[in-house]
C-alpha cells in the first residue's frame, strides 16, 4: 500500500519485508569490512547512532565537518560495494513512489541501539535535491518526526516498523526529520537494534 505523509513523501509499509533477511545478511558483510562506529559531530559530540556506509560514496562527519567521501576514514580503504539487493530495493522503491530511475551511489547503515536518537536536522550534504533519498528501517520500531522547512515548526509523529520503506522527494526533500529515542525491545531478526539504511544520490 502508498500512504501519502505529505507533498513528495510516500511511506511503502512492510515493502521490504521479504528482503529482510537478505537485506539484513548484506549488511553483516558490508560491517565486516566497514565496521559501524559512533562518529563525531563538528561539535565534538558522538552520534549516538552507530554508523557504517557502503557505495561510491560514504557520509561522514568529524572535526571538519560533515561530507561524502570515498574512502572509510577509519581503514583508508574505499567504502564497500552496495550490494545488489540494496540497489535493486532503492530502485524499485523509487520507481513505485513516482522517481523512475534512481540510481543511489551511497547507501548510509545507521543502528540505533535503546536509548539512541537523531534530532532533528536537513540532508542538504548532496549535490541535487531534485533527487529522492529512499530510507528502509529494519528491526524494532521507532517513532519518525518530520517537520517543515523550518526547524521551528512543529514535527508530525510517524512511527516506522520493520520492512517499511520511505521515498522522500520533490518537497519533502529539505523537510527537517529526525527519530524519538529507541525504546528497548527484541525483534526475531535484530535482536536489540534497530537498522535503517538511506540510500542517495550524493554527487
Ligand atoms: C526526510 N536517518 O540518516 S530515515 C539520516 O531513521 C536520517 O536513521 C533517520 O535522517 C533514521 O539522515 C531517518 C528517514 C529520512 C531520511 C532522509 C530524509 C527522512 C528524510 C531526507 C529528507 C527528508
Ligand atoms: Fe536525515
Amino acid at each position: 500500500t502508498v500512504e501519502h505523509l505529505m507533498d513528495g513523501a510516500v511511506v511503502l509499509r512492510q515493502f521490504a519485508l521479504a528482503e529482510a533477511e537478505p537485506l539484513l545478511e548484506a549488511i553483516g558483510t558490508v560491517t565486516s569490512e566497514a565496521p559501524f562506529r559512533h562518529m563525531k559531530t563538528p561539535g565534538g559530540h558522538a552520534m549516538s547512532a552507530a554508523m557504517s556506509c557502503c557505495g561510491q560514496l560514504g557520509w561522514v562527519t568529524d572535526s571538519r565537518g560533515y561530507r561524502y567521501q570515498s574512502e572509510d576514514p577509519e581503514s583508508g580503504r574505499p567504502w564497500p560495494d552496495m550490494p545488489e539487493a540494496f540497489r535493486e530495493l532503492a530502485r524499485s522503491a523509487a520507481e513505485t513512489a513516482g522517481f523512475d530511475g534512481f540510481d543511489p551511489d551511497a547507501c548510509l547503515i545507521n543502528r540505533y541501539q535503546p536509548g539512541a536518537k537523531m534530532g532533528l536536522h536537513q540532508d542538504k550534504d548532496e549535490d541535487d535535491f531534485s533527487q529522492p533519498i529512499v530510507s528502509v528501517s529494519l528491526g524494532l520500531p521507532i517513532v519518525f518526526q518530520f517537520g517543515g522547512l523550518k526547524r521551528s515548526e512543529r514535527p508530525i509523529r510517524v512511527p516506522l516498523g520493520h520492512g517499511d520503506v520511505v521515498v522522500w522527494g520533490g518537497p519533502a526533500r529539505m523537510r527537517y526529520h529526525g527519530v524519538l529515542t529507541l525504546k528497548a525491545g527484541e525483534h526475531p531478526l535484530t535482536g536489540g537494534y534497530r537498522y535503517n539504511l538511506t540510500f542517495r544520490r550524493a554527487r
